[in-house]
């Protein structure tokens, strides 16, 4: 009995770099070590920060603020572009590492991943296993990671966030509940601002309140498709750590500060994800043939829809073109403010060129693209705004000023 219970135990690491684009700016340049360093932009652009080091946070400065009042809460930083290639490099070196400790790897981004080590016994304890880990990615990579053992992954998450900078924190099996009790309900993945807000105000504000909340009352306010998030409260996740093989599509998606019904403001953040979504496709010389658009509601109603064409597409313009087209079709139907929107490119095929009938001028597409994505590996992706992504950030730099 003890001895199957004892197999069921997952052990998981959550591994993240800290101030993943500034220490690879340190990195790469020594002078930079130690010092408040900004990479988004200019201080004086409309941009915002992407990554700020340990320094310039004491002053309050964190990710997604304007520049401007990064600048005015911490004069004395540094600011920096950012170049995305150098990141993906550093990204790759990384995961390399963990990936020598378990093939059981699921990456969350260029600085952050899953490990489930269950079967990995050969360390005296998961502590030692997870310095070592530690240790070599420094030594390897010059980057400094923070790990979080839990024997799931959003106690493991969670864990590695709260150990920042450079941490290491093991929650033992039996006591997560008990660990997330006290920390406030933003520390769960999944509650933004608003749903903290709205949990707020009906006198939640720790994970182990809303743990506790009496399974009915919960139901019965939130609905059955959020329980997932009292059972993270509660320290239970039972998501397996997904490798990912081939990927098999890619999506953006972005919720709004505020709900929306601005189609000026829709159509630009779909131009800005058709960019991003292009540039992954011809960096992995691949095409889709599927797009899905995602909306989600202020009352949390989400559709999908899709749509298929025969021709496999990997240009900004053919994405957005087909995206404004479902986009069309869906306000069509339903007109009430979007919280979220995301789009999706999957039925991938491999492919170099875009046939069409149209071929001279999707050539001269093609080529346009080239030379956007080598302008932004770079210089970085906010060094070319098209018409509409420079409206989306626009509009996005007038609502955080006023913040
Ligand atoms: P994070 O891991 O969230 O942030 P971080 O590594 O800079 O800092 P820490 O983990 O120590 O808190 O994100 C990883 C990188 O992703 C980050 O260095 C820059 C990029 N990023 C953005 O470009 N925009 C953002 O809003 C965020 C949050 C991150
Ligand atoms: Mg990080």
């Amino acid at each position: 009995m003890a001895e199957t219970a004892k197999q069921t135990i997952r052990t998981i690491f959550h591994i993240d770099l800290d101030a993943f684009f500034v220490t690879v700016e340190q990195v790469l340049n020594p002078a930079l070590r130690n010092k408040p360093v900004i990479v988004g932009g200019r201080p004086e652009g409309r941009g915002v920060v992407a990554s700020a080091s340990y320094e310039c946070r004491k002053f309050g400065v964190h990710a997604a603020m304007p520049l401007s009042k990064a600048k005015r809460l911490c004069p004395q930083a540094i600011f920096l572009t950012g170049n995305y290639r150098k990141y993906t490099e550093f990204s790759y070196k990384f995961m390399a590492i963990l990936s020598d400790y378990s093939p059981c790897i699921e990456p969350g981004g260029l600085d952050e991943a899953y490990l489930d080590v269950t079967g990995c016994e050969n360390f005296s304890s998961w502590r030692t296993l997870a310095l070592k880990i530690k240790e070599r990615i420094n030594r390897e990579t010059g980057l400094v990671a923070s790990v979080g053992i839990a024997p799931c992954k959003v106690v493991a998450k969670i864990a590695s966030d709260l150990s920042k900078p450079d941490g290491l924190i093991e929650v033992l099996p039996g006591h997560e509940k008990k660990f997330l009790a006290p920390l406030a309900v933003r520390k769960l993945p999944g509650v933004g601002e608003k749903t903290g807000k709205a949990l707020k105000s009906a006198g939640i504000e720790t994970i182990g309140q809303l743990a506790d909340m009496p399974l009915g009352l919960f139901k019965s306010r939130y609905g059955e498709g959020m329980l997932w998030l009292r059972e993270h409260a509660g320290g239970i996740d039972k998501s397996p750590v997904e490798m990912r093989g081939e990927a098999k599509s890619i999506s953006r998606e972005t919720t709004f500060e505020k709900d929306t019904m601005n189609t000026g403001l829709l159509k630009a953040t779909l131009r800005y994800f058709a960019e991003k979504l292009g540039a992954e496709l011809r960096e992995s010389s691949k095409k889709a043939r599927t797009l899905t658009l995602k909306l989600r509601y202020e009352d949390f109603e989400t559709v999908n829809r899709s749509s298929t064409s025969r021709e496999a597409m990997n240009l900004d313009d053919a994405i957005f073109q087909s995206g404004i087209n479902l986009l069309e079709k869906t306000l069509g139907k339903k007109y009430k403010p979007v919280r979220l929107i995301g789009l999706e490119v999957s039925n991938l095929v491999a492919g170099e060129t875009q046939l069409s009938l149209f071929h001279t001028d999707v050539k001269r597409l093609e080529k346009v693209d080239r030379a956007i994505d080598y302008i932004r590996d770079k210089y970085g992706f906010d060094a070319i705004q098209t018409g509409y992504t420079m409206e989306l950030k626009h509009k996005y730099d007038e609502k955080t000023r006023d913040e």
